[in-house]
């Protein structure tokens, strides 16, 4: 009895060892990866550790909010593996796998640790969002076909060693104007899978414009009914059911993305205009508009039925947004007098934080009294993000020479516009935003967040063209330490992306100025 026993336990010892050095492993260096955004600090081993039919992905059991990360890296590394890639709670950290885990109180909620040996790899998060970076940094370290959909030959090695990483800013964004054309829910999520592989959290969707009302408000139909059904140039338009929105808004959650709304008021809002006769002081319900020009509409800011209005828009919307935004846009509004601009916003700030969210607002907002909270959106002067500033307000940074992805990047751009100039991808990456305005600094600054507006953009094809690859750049402004930041260095890293862009289907632009590998 006791013999048997022993054999078969050699047996298996035996056969373990057999499997072990059955796998090939090769000497790699992790501090020679491409990373991007570049990581806080990287400390190689010189082995590796790989990922074979017999890996499992284990998931602390006591943060239960995991098993959905190891269930996302499960699915995104399964069709191109083909490995079935067991999710298995855990109550310790096991001897061989993956292993996903969040440690103790001393790490901030995005920071994570990621330490590959030959036999474990371990993701540990300051939170789940922390693991959840780790996860994508990982992603980078496999070779780009990891990103197939479909079954490739591997071997799926990855580099040994530590990387210790957090971010810069709190808030790295992206902004989609699914006003002048609409974007479907389909094409969100895409969008949404972009931005969560560069670690972005924010998505900023632009929902109301002159040309279009796309978010479904019970209480005032007519918004999307009439207001949604056309876009620029004046095909069909369309919008979210709120069924749609709250879908979108648990999708990006799921990748740690907080979906920050906007209706932008009290200009930019023909749509509204047209769908309600008592929203104008004339009392005289505007055409649709299909055009591209801005400035020319207004809420009649001294009539109750605009705040009751707002306050309806604002209450639906804010009862499905888990995040503490609301964006009140403000920009442009050319034909309010300041005299009534500024009592106005001063009532939508009061409305967004009668419903419980706080304030963002394109810059013009600092003309007026700033609630507690209230962010202010550079995009225009940076006079007014200094008055915002002054006013104790937060910035958030999204200077239309340097971040707007509807900006040209030369002049033979088929796409885009070019009243900022134009933005190579060089000119998109070499700036900081600590030191962009005098007199604003680290500490006044909330995150950046990189616009798309659509006027000529009319699919996710040509939306790909523009966001890539300026978005990566400034996701690594957002996420890295400015000191590691670099053009040479960084050019490099972006050039050896593109066959990972490729394997994704990316439509990015090739520009001159990056090494791009074959
Ligand atoms: C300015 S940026 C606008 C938008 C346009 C954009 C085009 C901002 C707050 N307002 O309405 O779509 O330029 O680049």
């Amino acid at each position: 009895m006791r013999t048997s026993l022993i054999i078969f336990i050699i047996t298996i010892v035996g056969w373990s060892a057999m499997l072990g050095s059955c796998r090939q492993r090769t000497q790699k260096d992790l501090t020679k990866e491409s990373i991007i955004p570049k990581p806080v600090s990287v400390e190689a081993t010189n082995s590796s550790f790989v990922l074979d039919e017999g890996t499992k992905i284990y998931f602390d059991a006591n943060t239960k909010a995991l098993k959905q990360v190891a269930e996302q890296m499960a699915s995104k590394f399964r069709p191109s593996t083909g490995f079935e890639l067991q999710v298995v709670p855990a109550s310790e950290a096991p001897s061989e796998g993956i292993y996903l885990t969040t440690g103790s109180g001393s790490m901030d909620r995005e920071e994570y640790n990621l330490t590959i040996t030959e036999d474990v790899v371990t993701i540990k998060g300051g939170a789940p969002a922390g693991v959840f970076y780790g996860f994508q940094t990982l992603r980078q370290l496999l070779p780009s076909n990891i990103e197939a959909d479909t079954k490739q030959p591997g071997p799926w090695e990855i580099a040994t060693g530590t990387i210790t990483d957090k971010p810069e800013y709190a808030y790295r964004g992206a902004m989609l104007d699914v006003a002048r054309h609409f974007f479907g829910v389909d094409d969100v999520k895409q969008f949404i899978d972009y931005l969560a592989i560069f670690k972005l959290n924010h998505l900023h969707l632009h929902l109301s414009d002159d040309q279009g009302w796309r978010i479904e408000i019970k209480s005032w139909p007519k918004l999307t009914e009439h207001g949604g059904s056309l876009e620029v140039g004046g095909t069909e338009g369309g919008f979210y059911t709120q069924e749609q929105f709250k879908d979108i808004v648990r999708y990006a959650a799921e990748r740690f993305i907080t979906i920050v709304p906007e209706i932008d008021m009290p200009g930019h809002t023909n749509a509204a205009l047209a769908s309600y006769a008592e929203l104008n002081c004339d009392n005289k319900a505007r055409d649709l508009y299909t055009g591209t020009k801005v400035g020319f509409s207004t809420l009649c800011t001294d009539k109750d039925v605009v705040y009751q209005f707002i306050d309806d828009v604002v209450r639906e919307i804010t009862a499905m947004t888990p995040g503490p935004y609301f964006h009140i846009g403000g920009d442009e509004s050319h034909v309010t007098p300041m005299e009534d601009y500024i009592p106005f916003i001063e009532k939508a700030q009061k409305i967004v934080i009668k419903h419980g969210k706080k304030v963002i607002g394109w810059d013009e907002i600092a003309h007026a009294s700033l609630e507690d909270g209230t962010i202010v959106q550079y995009w225009a002067k940076a006079e007014n993000a200094l008055r915002g500033v002054q006013k104790g307000a937060k910035v958030l940074i999204s200077p239309a020479t340097k971040t707007y992805l509807d900006m040209q990047y030369d002049k033979s751009t088929p796409l885009g516009l070019h009243w900022a100039g134009y933005t190579e991808v060089d000119s998109a990456y070499i700036w900081d935003p600590a030191t962009l305005v005098e007199g604003i600094g680290k500490e006044d600054i909330t995150g950046i967040e990189s616009p798309l507006w659509t006027e000529t953009i009319t699919n996710m094809d040509e939306l790909e063209y523009m966001v890539f690859p300026r978005l990566i750049g400034h996701a690594e402004i957002g996420w890295s330490l400015p000191a590691h930041r670099n053009w040479d260095d960084y050019k490099v890293r972006l050039g050896n992306l593109a066959p990972r862009l490729k394997v994704l289907d990316i439509n990015y632009y090739p520009s001159k100025k990056v090494p791009w590998v074959e």
